[in-house]
């Protein structure tokens, strides 16, 4: 079989998408229209999804979230998410949702997780396919907004809620200030892990580890630049949830082939890399292409492919019995 064909094949596990960069540009357009959401003018589908950086992306992503009005549209965006899933040959998806994002726009958290939480138990019973949502903070809200994001988070609470994350745009907004809001959500018996590295400096990859105590790190890609902190995290086995797709459209690292790109130098100096798809839609991919561009460009073999996907499970948040099963 060749390289391309097992970088499809080989059984996945994905633990970095976000729910509302997943949605696909037809679907948008469609939630757009019946919501009544102005959509900026485009000629082909896929212009829709362009940008240069971070923030112009988020500007997207915050429109897609606009568009997502009734549980029927979570529904539908999350059935939609997970079938893409299980056509890369994923078995288990941890997948973020922006809450603030549709709150801004007056949806009730209880509207959007009644239909996320439906779309996960069908697409389960259809497909076997085993899935866990994270709720994700956005820095740029703040400490005081994450506490009540925090408390909105436990009074809904059911197995299929796992963990928070926090995400958007890192560069002006360093984990540190997030240590209560990340002590409460470990007290409270939740998984906690963070965007890091991405657009922040190395520091924010440590400061995640040792302030927030998180359990992988997203991302993470600027802890290159720091070699102490790459031999601690490599004798430590943390785990870093890297987006081969995401890296060419928002950071510095815009070339997968490069000697040099960060994923690269990651995995040269033995780190826990594991392979995601963050907003495959948008980025114009999905986790199993993102596979085949870790074989194509970053040069990983089949033995490196599979002990990346044997990684994820290490990485994952499923319970300790399942994973056993599965390794
Ligand atoms: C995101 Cl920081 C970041 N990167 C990619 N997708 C995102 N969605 C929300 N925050
Ligand atoms: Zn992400």
């Amino acid at each position: 079989m060749d390289l391309a064909s097992f970088a499809r094949r080989i059984p996945k596990i994905e633990l970095h998408l976000h729910l509302e960069g997943a949605v696909r540009p037809s679907t948008f357009v469609e939630l757009a229209r019946k919501n009544a959401v102005p959509l900026p003018a485009f000629g082909e589908i896929g212009e829709l999804y362009s940008y240069d950086n971070l923030p112009d992306f988020l500007k997207i992503y915050d429109l897609v979230s606009r568009s997502i009005r009734d549980a029927d549209d979570f529904h539908r965006i999350t059935y939609e998410m997970l079938e893409s899933c299980a056509a890369s040959n994923a078995r288990h998806v941890e997948f973020f949702v922006s809450a603030h994002a549709h709150q801004a726009h007056g949806v009730a958290y209880e509207t959007m997780l009644s239909g996320i939480l439906a779309a996960m138990a069908d697409i389960e019973t259809d497909t076997g396919l085993t899935s866990r949502l994270i709720p994700a903070h956005s820095r740029e809200l703040g400490l005081e907004r994450g506490l009540e994001f925090l408390d909105m988070v436990l009074a809904h609470r059911s197995d299929a809620i796992i963990g928070i994350g926090l995400d958007y745009n890192e560069a002006p907004f360093p984990p540190a200030p997030f240590q209560p809001l990340f002590e409460r959500a470990k007290q409270a018996g939740l998984h906690v892990t963070a965007h890091a590295g991405e657009g922040g400096p190395a520091a924010n990859v440590r400061d995640s580890l040792e302030i927030l105590g998180v359990d992988r790190i997203d991302h993470g890609y600027h802890i290159v630049d720091d070699p102490s902190l790459v031999e601690q995290c490599r004798e430590a086995g943390t785990f870093f949830t890297c987006c081969p797709s995401t890296t060419e459209a928002t950071t510095k690292w815009r070339d997968l082939a490069a000697p040099d790109h960060a994923i690269r130098q990651m995995l040269d100096a033995g780190l826990n890399v594991t392979i995601h798809s963050d907003d495959p839609p948008m980025f114009a991919t999905d986790l199993a292409n993102e596979y085949v561009l870790a074989a194509s460009k970053l040069r990983m073999d089949a033995p490196m492919l599979k002990k990346c996907a044997l990684n994820s499970i290490r990485a994952s948040w499923l319970d300790e019995g399942t994973k056993r099963d599965w390794l």
